[in-house]
């Protein structure tokens, strides 16, 4: 199975300006329950450094750029995040961590429930051990 999984997003814009459209099971492939973005990350600033046991997310820099690093345990690669039409893929059990953000990077996130702090793995030797 592929670790990078890019969700191409289709731009409907016009000569008015950009439109992208997410919808939950047409454009990602879970029902969605949650949005949030991450916003005005400080210069040197790395988040994540986490799994999740159950949740499915798309991450899309919606405007600026930065880096996610995806690690399933066996594999890991650095994606650039820097265009409001292609998305990638969170899949459940897949260590992230984010990195390299512009000083304008919002990365909006979809979710496929609701914030759960026992559904985090935040410990990289815990996170291998069950992958086994
Ligand atoms: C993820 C990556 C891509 C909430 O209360 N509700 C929420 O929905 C979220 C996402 C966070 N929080 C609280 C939990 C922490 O006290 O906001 C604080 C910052 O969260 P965290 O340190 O987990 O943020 P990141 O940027 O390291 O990770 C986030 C998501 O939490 C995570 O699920 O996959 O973005």
């Amino acid at each position: 199975m592929s670790l990078i999984k890019y969700i191409n997003l289709q731009e409907l814009g016009d000569d008015r300006g950009g439109l992208v459209a997410i919808e939950e099971l047409t454009h990602i492939p879970f029902s969605l329950k949650r949005v949030y973005y991450i916003f005005g990350t400080k210069a040197g600033v790395e988040r994540g450094f986490h799994a999740h046991k159950e949740l499915i997310q798309m991450a899309v820099c919606v405007k600026g750029s930065c880096t996610m690093m995806l690690d399933n345990g066996d594999e890991k690669a650095d994606v650039k995040l820097d265009s409001s039409s292609k998305g990638i893929l969170i899949e459940p059990m897949v260590w992230h961590e984010m990195r390299d953000f512009s000083s304008d990077c919002v990365l909006l996130v979809l979710a496929s429930d609701v914030y759960d702090e026992a559904d985090y793995v935040r410990d990289y030797n815990e996170f291998l051990l069950m992958r086994e």
